[in-house]
């Protein structure tokens, strides 16, 4: 949770704000545009707050329109609030027509956090007399080198005394030296909590205190003792000296047959529009939509530092506004193709985020081979088209890759990496929540569950979830030798049978088939959806923690398709007391069988924290796949030519194997 810090942020730039595509996300001067409007129309003050402005993507239907030649609107989709009264607003505005096309309060919820109130929440605390004594008690007093997050509630552990506030509570962290890292010294049992609207602190929750021990959590090679880099790395240069195989043209990605869309917004951060693959001069819709829509980080450790710590990386702090800008040859190696991302301040005033978007190709090993005995060997190398993202949430990063391959596999991989959040403890009291990293410093255990949104559309709308399972036959006449191995292929019909959980034992995926369109085999076309990642909530049903994010509770959510529906666990998680997302959707228990679907995938890491994760940890990676199944009537990747290889052809070298 918490606030980008590193952000290579311009305020003003002259970025193209050209609108080739009504999918292009909102412009700097579309951001500019509302703002002016609410303030002309509604009233919006400076005592106000816009939490967000998106673009109001357009339907399918307008879609539709758009390529048959038609024009449409742009719109934005606006949550304000009022920071006197506290009542919040959900707009939607017309940008063409200059107008607010509908004007709603919204009672008793929270809008997401925003990165103004983290930024004026620390500065307004490190000023704070009762901050200042309560820290030089424990003998901290150099306020610059102290550094407070904000982190939200969930409605059940707010103190009763502020209910109906907008309330956050801090974590506080120092430096030991200019330039070192924070997240290596937590100030133990000192929590502030704080009004966000009026910007006081309400109360010091000072607990306990523990000595601080000789821990060492530097990463940077300056801070870190005796640290001697590795000398025998030898450069590693990728090039392509004729250029990419892929076009981005405007947002429009094309690459060996695939073809899709960049979005951003400030919530989901990354977004890949229109999704389909080009199969004979036609492109076939695969995805209408992929996202990541939300991100629950619950931890699993019930101490006073940790009790409240459940953040909701997409729905209460939004991975747009957590993304940070890409650096060539560090975060992205190659030739690579960027594209900025622009958001907005809470004044509604347009920020960018350069170089937001890395696209770029990738070898990745054998993509086929066979060794013939007579011919010798056939062997392709493996290409694939990468569009990813970083995003820091203050002490944790993640990273999203979006992988797109020559044989019709798309891969979504979310890599964790960052500092943890630590605690001391006092000799001998290490709490059992946790793994021993450093001395007498544990990492709480806790979860990061990632709901995937997969808005499919195989080879047109109507679409129907088969759960395909494995089931061994009974030994009998016909399976003497208890062999026999079928497939079983389930079909999901209404939204509550749409809800699916992890089978190891039949190694259950889901597919997700057109029943209406025929492969050249006579078989329905299909992608498969293969789970990796998965993870149980393993969370009592009656925990707070849990009701507002039941849909954690399953591996696998298939909705009919609503436009409307797009957060898994609530539009406004920031406080919330239940989950208004997922299980009150599927409660209506629609038709989901040969219909328009979106799935909703949950997966994550159970994070076991490790030693050799301190001070800074190495990714902890996880994916999962879309494969085609009967998309294609055969491997679509015959047709990638050999690699050339020095002197000669890879698979062209005849010798015997
Ligand atoms: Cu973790």
């Amino acid at each position: 949770m918490g606030a980008t810090v590193s952000n290579e942020r311009s305020a003003d730039t002259p970025s193209p704000a050209r609108v080739a595509h009504p999918l292009d996300p909102l412009t700097p001067d579309e951001f500019r545009a509302t703002a002016a409007l609410l303030r002309r129309d509604r009233d919006v003050t400076d005592r106000w707050r816009i939490a967000s402005i998106e673009l109001r993507e357009p339907s399918k239907q307008e879609l539709e329109e758009h390529a048959a030649g038609g024009s449409v609107p742009r719109e934005a989709l606006v949550v304000c609030w009022n920071r006197d009264d506290g009542r919040v607003y959900k707009a939607t505005l017309s940008l063409t027509g200059d107008r607010v096309l509908s004007w709603h309060e919204v009672v008793g919820e929270q809008p997401n956090m925003t990165v103004d109130e983290f930024y004026e929440a620390d500065v307004m605390l490190r000023q704070h007399p009762d901050v200042v004594a309560g820290l030089a008690r424990r003998g901290i007093t150099d306020l610059s080198k102290v550094l407070m997050d904000t982190w939200t509630y969930g409605h059940a552990l707010i103190p009763e005394r502020y209910h109906g506030r907008r309330v956050a509570w801090t974590d506080t962290w120092y430096r030991t030296r200019e330039g070192s890292n924070p997240y290596a010294n937590p100030v133990n049992g000192f929590h502030c909590v704080i009004d966000l609207n009026s910007m006081e602190l309400l109360e010091i929750e000072d607990t306990f205190t523990v000595d601080m021990p000789d821990s060492m959590g530097e990463y940077a090679p300056a801070h870190v003792p005796g640290l001697q880099l590795r000398e025998d790395l030898r450069p590693l240069e990728i090039t392509q000296p004729d250029g990419v195989s892929f076009t981005l043209d405007g947002n429009l990605i094309t690459w060996q047959g695939w073809s899709m869309r960049v979005g951003f917004n400030y919530r989901e951060g990354l977004v890949l529009h229109t999704v389909g693959y080009d199969d004979g001069g036609r492109t076939r819709p695969i995805a209408h939509r992929l996202s990541i829509a939300e991100m629950v980080v619950p931890y699993r450790d019930p101490t006073d530092d940790h009790y409240r710590r459940t953040a909701y990386d997409v729905g209460e702090w939004g991975l747009g506004f957590m993304t940070t800008s890409l650096e060539l040859g560090c975060d992205c190696l190659g030739e690579i193709r960027y594209v900025d991302a622009h958001l907005h301040d809470t004044k509604g005033e347009p920020y960018t985020i350069r170089n937001a978007v890395c696209i770029h190709e990738e070898d990745n090993a054998v993509l086929w081979k066979h060794v013939d005995a007579d011919t010798g060997a056939e062997v392709r190398r493996m290409r694939r088209l990468v569009v990813s993202v970083h995003v820091t949430v203050a002490n944790y990063e993640y990273l999203i890759y979006w992988r797109f391959y020559q044989d019709g596999n798309i891969e979504c991989e979310v890599r964790a990496t960052g500092v943890m959040v630590v605690s001391h403890f006092t000799d001998g009291q290490q709490p059992p929540y946790g793994t021993l990293v450093d001395q007498r410093t544990y990492a709480p255990f806790h979860q990061h569950f990632l709901v995937a949104r997969l808005d499919m559309d195989v080879d047109g709308e109507n679409n129907t979830v088969y759960m395909s399972e494995s089931h061994r036959e009974p030994i009998g006449p016909d399976n003497p030798y208890g062999l026999a191995l079928v497939q079983r292929e389930v079909p999901l019909r209404t939204e509550q049978e749409g809800r699916q959980d992890f089978s190891w034992e039949t190694q259950r995926a889901w597919k997700v088939v057109n029943d209406n369109r025929r492969n050249g085999l006579g078989t329905p076309v299909g992608y498969k959806l293969v789970p990796g990642g998965a993870i149980p909530a393993m969370m009592d049903p009656a925990s707070p923690v849990f009701q507002r994010a039941e849909a954690i509770g399953h591996t696998l959510w298939v909705t009919a398709y609503d436009q409307q529906e797009r957060w898994p666990c609530g539009e406004f998680c920031n406080q919330s007391m239940e989950d208004k997302g997922l299980p009150m959707w599927t409660e209506q228990n629609r038709d989901i069988e040969d219909t328009d679907v979106v799935l909703w995938y949950v997966f994550g890491i159970n994070h076991i924290t490790r030693p050799e994760e301190w001070p800074i940890m190495a990714v902890d990676t996880v994916s999962f796949w879309l494969k085609p199944f009967g998309f294609f009537d055969r491997n679509p990747s015959l047709d990638v030519p050999p690699s050339p290889s020095g002197a000669h052809e890879c698979g062209t070298d005849h010798h015997h194997g």
